[in-house]
């Protein structure tokens, strides 16, 4: 169960945030109605919220998800695999003292929090053109002393591990098809999502909810079968971003 959650406001400058999505440019008012739609959702969760204002020259930065990894025991602070993105760590270690003991990535290791994905003691790390191998085998040696264990997945798709694989509870993956299957994950049960989906695999789960993004009515049929409580949130501008719902939250 979460307790906390950092999120940084967006800055007016978010739509010069790095992105390889061909969705338009978008709209400041309405980013911000989303984000607030989004704090005001994971407040409704019971969750704490500590809001962080935009920081100037980072418009990437209220991907705050990517920034660091937080665990019961400890915060891992990342080394971002994109420079133009280095130093929003930094701020987040400040904000993350006052509740963990922190440690941070060093390089030539890099790692993105968006491809960390926590299932109760066990992590997978994938690696992606943000997180190395190198970044990986750190985070692991840090998870390995506190009692945790890890494994790597190869992002072949997406930005991000999270932006095909997520952990929606009762030891289920939600998935796209690129990911179903994969080895590591035979373990667990796997909802695939329909390839025309394939956004809302990030979905993210909050103390037995799960938040998925507005607009895939494939994949909320689906995941109404798991009988958590579901919650539509419409994401479009963080989406334009190469972003979206766990992205935009540091949950502990
Ligand atoms: C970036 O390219 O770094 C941002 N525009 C998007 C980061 C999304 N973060 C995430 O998936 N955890």
């Amino acid at each position: 169960m979460f307790t906390y959650a950092i999120v940084r406001k967006p800055g007016d400058d978010f739509a010069r945030g790095i992105t390889r999505s061909n969705l338009g440019t978008p709209s400041y008012e309405l980013m911000i109605r989303q984000h607030e739609d989004y704090i005001k959702t994971l407040r409704s969760l019971g969750l704490e919220l500590i809001v962080l204002n935009p920081l100037p020259d980072y418009p990437d930065a209220y991907f705050v998800e990517d920034t660091a990894v937080v665990t019961p025991d400890v915060a891992i602070i990342t080394n971002l695999g994109i420079e133009d993105r280095k130093g929003e760590e930094d701020t987040i270690e400040r904000a993350l003292v006052a509740y963990r003991k922190t440690v941070r990535i060093h390089a030539p290791g890099t790692v993105d929090g968006g491809d960390v994905l926590m299932m109760g003691a066990h992590f997978f790390i994938g690696i992606s053109e943000r997180t190395n191998r190198e970044g990986a085998k750190q985070l692991g040696c840090i998870f390995e002393e506190y009692g945790y264990t890890w494994a790597t997945v190869c992002v072949e798709a997406g930005l991000h591990l999270k932006s095909s694989v997520n952990y929606i509870g009762k030891n289920t993956l939600l998935v796209t098809e690129k990911f179903a299957g994969h080895d590591e994950f035979k373990d667990y049960y796997t909802i695939i999502v329909d390839k025309t989906e394939e956004y809302a695999a990030n979905t993210l789960l909050i103390n037995n909810s799960l938040i998925t993004p507005k607009g895939f009515p494939k994949t909320k049929k689906r995941l109404e079968a798991t009988g958590l409580g579901i919650i539509e949130l419409d994401v479009s501008e963080a989406r334009k971003m190469d972003g979206g719902l766990t992205c935009m939250s540091l949950r502990f």
